[in-house]
């Protein structure tokens, strides 16, 4: 072969050589009000199996105790034990857990309480701090207020930075699940945005990065996820599993909706082909947590995805997202 040809061979096959690096991700959730968190994590570690995603960091939002040692749960199921787990500490949000107490209970984990995980705002700092600049990208399927004390953090001993500047330096991306669209009517009062409030109105407008927001309601209702955690596809013993049949006894079915796990999919994977994504705007965010998409001004850095792309099958979406939640 002459040099061009071997030239052209080289160029022809590289592209089909090279893959992407895995997508670096700090999964931030509320673990314990709904259980798609849950499922959203399970998924996460699906993607990181299939070299899509590297986990950072995973981080709790909740000052509920058994909230962190379930991320554990989850964390180790995978055979991911070291993962880092972060937990809000002081001021944050509690709530109730059908199912976190029960998994962190009957299933292996590193952390017994939340308590004993380290300071989530520590976390964030040494792991970003440790990352190439502009390579992270942070998903909260959950509050804000980690985010918001983030943002607020300022030098020490880990970085010579304050927040804002390690984010602007680290973080390439923030994908924020919460709210709904459209809203203009009736301000949305739903989601991870009410809670606390006052750490989402700092985050919206302070985050100095590009904000995607994913959101639930009619959208995240029409892809119904978890069937396959009732059926023989899953192992004895899956805590995942057990997770979703503790949660939807009451309820009576074997499905629920997927809105953690649209945030999960759009950091890892961006929002196509799935889902379509709005650019001209911003979300607009009152003090009480209510929220709108205004179409003007336009915030250059926000972003929404609140529908499907054109022809695709809410289904088909249903059924990726399952394959991807079991081992
Ligand atoms: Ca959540």
């Amino acid at each position: 072969m002459n040099k061009i040809k071997v030239g052209l061979v080289v160029i022809l096959l590289v592209p089909s050589l090279i893959k992407a690096q895995p997508v670096r991700i700090i999964f931030d959730t509320d673990m314990e009000s709904d259980v798609d968190d849950v499922a959203a994590l399970a998924m996460l570690h699906g993607l990181a199996n299939r070299g899509d995603a590297e986990i950072l960091a995973t981080i709790s939002s909740s000052l509920n105790p058994w909230s962190a040692p379930t991320i554990s749960v989850i964390n180790t199921y995978f055979d991911r034990p070291d993962i880092p787990i972060g937990n809000v500490k002081t001021k944050g949000v509690y709530r109730n857990s059908k199912y976190a107490k029960i998994l962190s209970e009957r299933y292996p984990q590193q952390i017994d309480l939340g308590e004993e995980a380290p300071d989530a705002t520590e976390v964030y700092r040494k792991v970003l701090s440790e990352q190439p600049d502009n390579s992270v990208v942070i998903v909260t399927v959950g509050y804000l207020t980690n985010l918001s004390k983030l943002l607020n953090s300022v030098p020490d001993e880990i970085s010579p930075l304050n927040g804002e500047e390690l984010i602007k330096k680290k973080v390439k991306h923030y994908v924020c699940m919460g709210g709904r669209y459209p809203s203009e009517q009736d301000p949305g009062k739903w989601g991870n945005f009410k809670p606390d409030p006052e750490a989402t109105v700092h985050v919206a407008n302070e985050w100095p990065t590009r904000i995607i927001f994913t959101t639930g309601g009619v959208f995240s209702n029409a892809i119904p996820t978890g069937k396959i955690l009732f059926t023989d596809r899953v192992e004895a013993g899956n805590p995942i599993s057990e997770g979703y049949k503790i949660f939807l006894e009451s309820w009576n079915r074997n499905w629920h909706h997927s809105a953690d796990l649209i945030a999960v999919y759009v950091a890892v994977k961006g929002h196509e082909p799935y889902f379509k994504e709005i650019q001209q705007g911003y979300f607009h965010i009152f003090e009480d947590g209510t929220h709108v998409w205004r179409t003007s001004p336009d915030r250059p850095n926000h972003f929404i995805v609140p529908d499907f792309a054109e022809g695709v099958d809410p289904l088909k979406v249903a059924e990726d997202f399952d394959a991807l939640m079991v081992k």
